[in-house]
């Protein structure tokens, strides 16, 4: 027992001299800590985490998807190619979607998944400046609000704006 207080006793005052005789190295250390401290607190702020990917529920008021995964993987990779690059290709958007219900369209979002997606650019972005957003946050950040709307109409229980 003893030993050990006194173990103990010894670290401190090993801690304590190591602080006396090196008060700058300290102060760097502490400087550095803070300075980490506030640079995450800054990238957080300018670069938040990404919501997650709310999970769709199917609507037992509509039909069925008759979709099958390759299906809905290929309108995923083609709603993917029309909006991937700066600019819109609207015309292949809503080609893709056309005679789709709603529970057709959660097929395909969970396809979609999660990409990584710059909201200012419009483009795939990259990991440091941008997140993974799901499909919804594509078409939305993609669509005019009234393209937006028109889809809406032709997808019942599409909530995009
Ligand atoms: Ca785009």
């Amino acid at each position: 027992m003893s030993t050990a207080i006194t173990k103990i006793e010894n670290v401190a005052k090993k801690s304590k001299d190591y602080a006396l005789a090196n008060p700058k190295t300290i102060l760097y250390a502490a400087a550095a800590v803070t300075v980490a401290a506030v640079g995450y607190k800054v990238y957080k702020k300018v670069f938040p985490a990404a919501p997650k990917r709310p999970e769709l529920i199917e609507d037992s008021n509509l039909a069925k998807s008759t979709l099958t995964d390759v299906q809905a993987q290929n309108i995923a990779e083609k709603l993917f190619t029309a909006m991937a690059t700066v600019g819109t290709d609207e015309k292949a958007i809503f080609s893709a979607l056309s005679g789709l219900n709603a529970n057709d369209f959660l097929k395909v979002y969970n396809a979609f998944g999660m990409r990584q997606y710059s909201l200012f650019w419009g483009n795939v972005g990259d990991p440091i400046t941008s997140d993974k957003h799901h499909l919804i946050t594509w078409l939305a950040n993609e669509l005019s609000v009234s393209d937006a709307k028109k889809l809406e109409q032709k997808i019942p229980g599409l909530k995009l704006t």
